[in-house]
């Protein structure tokens, strides 16, 4: 079976835009792939993080992805701290990589902002670590957004220059796993910049904890224009805020942007933000309340990470091993 990794940031408590565009993809992948799931807490203190807020956080991402539908007997589901082949590769790979390919990578402009000085060096290596992430496993399918395609790209670059540096055939190649139409959920607040659990803002994006009432205040305050709904998606020009909403309603309810406006083409955002608070309440207060259930009993929890952390262990380990050897480290004892 080919064998999948992907991985998110325990870096705020998930949104929409990470259920939407990541986790709920990697569910069905459990059925048809070896698939790998990971908390990656290493990526997340590329920028800072409260320690306690950290492990909490780490417990409640946890939490989503099981509650989403991820089965950690099913796959493999594990925090990525807890396996040490993650760092000791990323390091490899740091000595691989050429400062050139990181200076393209926009992501790191992006979130080093203006003051590029001050990011911290992990956020500038960050793709490194990724890289390493996957290779670990010698998986060979991503399921990411496009906005990781570029970082995707820089992993197979990665693998290619080892290979070529060392005269190996080791690292295979990752392709991109695109599944289906890809949602890219915008924040609710500006609708030309992503959802984002690290946005200042509370209102700029729907928690996969909402409970029912603050879903429907969210998207009642929730930007929008003053004209009704066009009824075709070329009518969407030009107008972010609505071509939002209109998309979350089509991935909630697993259909095109096209028939959201076919149905409710015409209507003022008034009733049209009723009908997708439904829509999203329906959808999400389960996963909240299975995710509250999984967090009041920590252990098992933890239990269930500890275990994956173990097959995880087993897979990577021999791997990097493999890696040392290639670079010529001394064989430990
Ligand atoms: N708004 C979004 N729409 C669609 N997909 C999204 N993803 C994130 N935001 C959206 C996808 O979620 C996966 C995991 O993301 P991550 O946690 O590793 O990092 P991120 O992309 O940086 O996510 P956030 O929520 O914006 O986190 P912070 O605020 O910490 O940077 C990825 O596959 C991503 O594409």
């Amino acid at each position: 079976m080919t064998r999948v990794f992907s991985g998110i940031q325990p870096s705020g408590v998930p949104t929409l835009g990470n259920y939407l565009g990541a986790i709920r993809n990697w569910v069905p992948l459990q059925e048809t792939h070896e698939a790998i799931y990971c908390v990656v807490d290493l990526h997340a203190i590329t920028v800072w993080q409260d320690p306690k807020e950290l492990t909490r956080q780490t417990r409640e991402m946890a939490a989503a992805l099981i509650a989403c539908g991820l089965d950690p007997r099913r796959c493999i589901l594990f925090v990525q701290s807890h396996v040490r082949a993650h760092a000791e590769l990323a390091w490899i790979f740091n000595c691989v990589a050429r400062i050139g390919w990181l200076n393209r990578m926009t992501q790191f402009k992006d979130k080093a902002g203006k003051d590029r000085e001050a990011a911290s060096a992990g956020l500038y290596v960050y793709p490194n670590l990724m890289a390493a992430d996957i290779h670990a496993y010698h998986a060979t399918k991503v399921p990411v957004g496009e906005d990781q395609k570029q970082h995707l790209e820089l992993a197979n670059d990665i693998a290619q220059k080892f290979n070529h540096d060392y005269g190996v055939a080791f690292f295979p190649t990752i392709e991109p796993l695109i599944q289906g139409v890809a949602a890219r959920v915008m924040s609710l607040r500006d609708g030309t910049k992503k959802m984002s659990k690290s946005d200042p803002s509370d209102q700029s994006r729907i928690n996969l904890t909402d409970d029912a009432d603050t879903i429907a205040l969210k998207i009642r305050r929730a930007k929008t224009d003053p004209e009704p709904l066009p009824d075709h998606l070329a009518g969407l020009e030009g107008r972010p805020e609505a071509r939002n909403l209109v998309g979350i309603l089509a991935a909630i309810n697993g259909t095109l942007p096209e028939n959201v406006l076919r149905e409710h083409g015409g209507q003022g955002f008034g009733q049209f933000k009723n009908t997708l608070t439904e829509a999203l309440v329906a959808h999400l207060t389960p996963i909240a309340a299975e995710m509250k259930r999984l967090l009041d009993d920590p252990y098992a929890l933890d239990a269930a990470l500890h275990l994956g952390a173990e097959r995880a262990r087993a897979i990577a380990e021999p791997i990097v091993a493999k890696a040392r050897e290639i670079v010529g480290f001394l064989p430990a004892r």
